[in-house]
């Protein structure tokens, strides 16, 4: 069990939290000299960067944006004497990859890995109507013992480097927001739900762990604020009669408030909105409240200009509203969990998420989206650090399950990214991934994990752990592109029909596929790159999705084009966007908007 509560910030009558959002001090420490000079105390210098945000692309040096290790931020917040008697914490939305947190000059905690919120419990040493410093040190280095993998090499200069295992830029520092809050000692900790429909009705099994023994109370509020269901005690069932359900693009949010009970007294009161929705897999079919759906969306990144990979509210509003436009109904958190105000929208906006941790690059290989296309095998799990990372993987899939398995707007928990298959030693790996989360899971959603180029049927060892098949498949570029098209729809067709022999009675979606696309390039006839070789991919691809009844989802690759490590295969990042990283559509863009307003939600239904 986690040590700190996941439920994100609020303030109720009894609960306050404060944004610790803004200007930070900062200073990076390549020489990790930091703890020696009392930089817990407070960082020298006078540099400051917003917060949230990735402190890579505010800067003109090269050194400063490629740099790998140590970065230190530095805030001093005001705690309220009122607030004497609560359980005072420092809530960290993310710390990319790792950090430790130092309150007043004394070391709090510390956490390891770069995309789950955790907290500082710092309510023994703060100093009440006074300011108190928050120091951090951050650490972006990559490993591979730890998610997301990579390497961090040093070059003949000393300077360090970090080099991915995939194909994102290391983007990093504290990239969520970051909040003071007060909560009360006797606390509302953890919330389980899980639904069942009875005709008109729902069912809402509840579970409430609290950190003390007084009574918990339960209050359903409809959308305009009317009592619909109550109930009392940690565990139970409020029963909804004419239950509006959560669906598609029709989202309806009830209000829960909980509340821990002293006689009349609220010790601690806590809400949260929630969807009646139940979701399941039956044979091939993937059921939202007992309908058949079809995913059309995509594979995204929280990635734009200035800010890098830090939560930006302007460009999470400017992509929900392209996704409608377009005619999206769901997307992947490829390739970590996003911050908690996107699952907050995609709640309200009624979009399924599938939510993935971040376990990608577990490929031994810098360029596996070149060396997975040739089949070649890279034993990825036969290391001797693997039990080190599978720990990592086992929290992280804790953590992410226990902050987002009340948002109705989550579907399915996507377990790995294009891990390397090919080899017995990943069974029993994926066998305990995939058991933690059907464990932690009340709801018992759909897991699924997206498969790279080379895990094919008589390659891939692991898709029997996946309730719902997801392919990352690159026919038309990575494999035949360019006027070698029709030769790369005969080998999708063979492979699908490979899958389609195995009679796995199971749904399958394509979590990727796509061709990098510069925006300004035309070219009649199409070449590879431009605008018109990318529809005419799409075209190709569509054609095979509409053959089989077995596919129950496309997700294209990419949302947006993004920032990637530099090299000879991107050119200033992945340009498999359907928008570019400014948001404008491609020619593409059309082309899919016409496709998804036409297919129905329970197309093959
Ligand atoms: N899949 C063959 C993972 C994504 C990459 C995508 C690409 C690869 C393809 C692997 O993170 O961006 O190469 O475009």
């Amino acid at each position: 069990m986690l040590n700190y509560s996941m439920l994100y910030p609020k303030t109720t009558v009894s609960r306050r939290a404060v944004s610790m959002d803004g200007m930070w001090k900062f200073h990076l420490d390549a020489m990790e000299i930091g703890e020696k000079e009392g930089w817990t105390e407070g960082l020298p210098g006078e540099e400051r960067i917003p917060v949230p945000a990735s402190f890579q692309d505010f800067y003109t040096e090269k050194d400063i944006r490629e740099y790998a290790g140590d970065l230190w931020y530095e805030k001093d917040v005001f705690v309220p004497g009122e607030w004497e008697g609560k359980q005072i914490l420092v809530r960290f939305g993310a710390a990319t990859h790792r950090a430790s947190v130092y309150v007043n000059g004394l070391k709090i905690t510390e956490h390891e890995g770069g995309f789950l919120p955790f907290c500082a419990d710092v309510t023994e040493i703060v100093r009440y109507n006074a300011h108190n410093k928050v120091v951090v040190k951050v650490n972006n280095e990559l490993t591979v013992t730890n998610i997301p993998c990579g390497e961090t090499i040093t070059l003949s200069n000393g300077k360090k480097m970090a080099k991915p295992y995939f194909d994102f830029f290391n983007y990093s520092g504290l990239q969520r927001s970051v909040y003071l809050m007060a909560v009360p000692k006797e606390s509302v900790f953890d919330i389980d739900l899980d639904y069942e429909l009875c005709g008109d009705d729902a069912k809402v099994s509840y579970e409430i762990k609290t950190t003390g023994e007084h009574p918990v109370q339960l209050t359903l509020l409809d959308a305009e604020g009317n009592k619909t269901a109550e109930a009392e005690g940690k565990k139970g069932v409020l029963n909804v009669r004419n239950a509006r359900l959560w669906n598609v693009h029709d989202a309806y949010l009830y209000r829960l408030v909980i509340r821990i009970m002293d006689e009349n007294e609220v010790i601690d009161e806590y809400e949260e909105e929630i969807g009646i929705r139940t979701v399941e897999v039956q044979g091939t079919k993937i059921l939202l409240n007992g309908k058949p759906i079809y995913l059309k969306g995509f594979g995204k990144h929280e990635d734009s200009d200035v800010v890098g990979r830090g939560f930006n509210i302007g460009v999470m509003k400017r992509d929900f509203e392209l996704m409608k436009w377009i005619g999206a109904n769901s997307l992947r958190t490829s390739h970590y969990p996003y911050s908690e105000e996107i699952y907050q929208m995609a709640d309200r906006e009624g979009f399924l998420i599938i939510d993935e941790v971040p376990a990608v690059g577990l490929f031994a290989s810098l360029m596996n989206f070149m060396e997975a296309s040739t089949g070649k095998k890279t034993a990825f799990f036969e290391k001797e650090t693997t039990p080190i990372l599978l720990q990592a993987h086992l929290k992280a899939v804790e953590e992410m399950i226990a902050r987002d398995k009340n948002h109705p707007s989550v579907i399915a928990w996507s377990l790995l990214n294009e891990p390397d298959t090919s080899s017995k030693a990943a069974v029993p790996y994926f066998k305990e991934v995939f058991e933690k989360a059907h464990e932690l899971d009340v709801q018992k959603r759909p897991r699924t994990f997206a498969l790279i180029m080379n895990s094919v049927p008589g390659v891939c060892q692991c898709y029997q752990f996946s309730d719902i098949i997801a392919l990352n498949r690159y026919y038309g570029w990575y494999v035949k592109g360019g006027y070698e098209l029709v030769d790369a729809e005969e080998l999708f067709r063979k492979e699908m029909d490979a899958w389609k022999d195995l009679n796995l009675d199971k749904p399958f979606i394509f979590t990727e596929y796509g061709a990098d696309t510069l925006g300004e390039e035309h070219k009649l006839p199409s070449v590879m790159w431009s605008q018109e070789y990318q529809k005419e991919y799409l075209e190709m691809t569509n054609k095979v999705f509409d053959s089989y009844d077995f596919i129950k989802g496309e997700q294209i690759w990419n949302f947006a084009d993004f920032q990637t490590t530099e090299g000879i295969l991107r050119v200033n990042g992945n340009k498999k966007g359907v928008f570019t990283r400014q948001r404008q559509p491609k020619d593409a863009a059309y082309l899919l908007k016409k496709r998804w307003e036409e297919l129905p939600l329970d197309y093959k239904g």
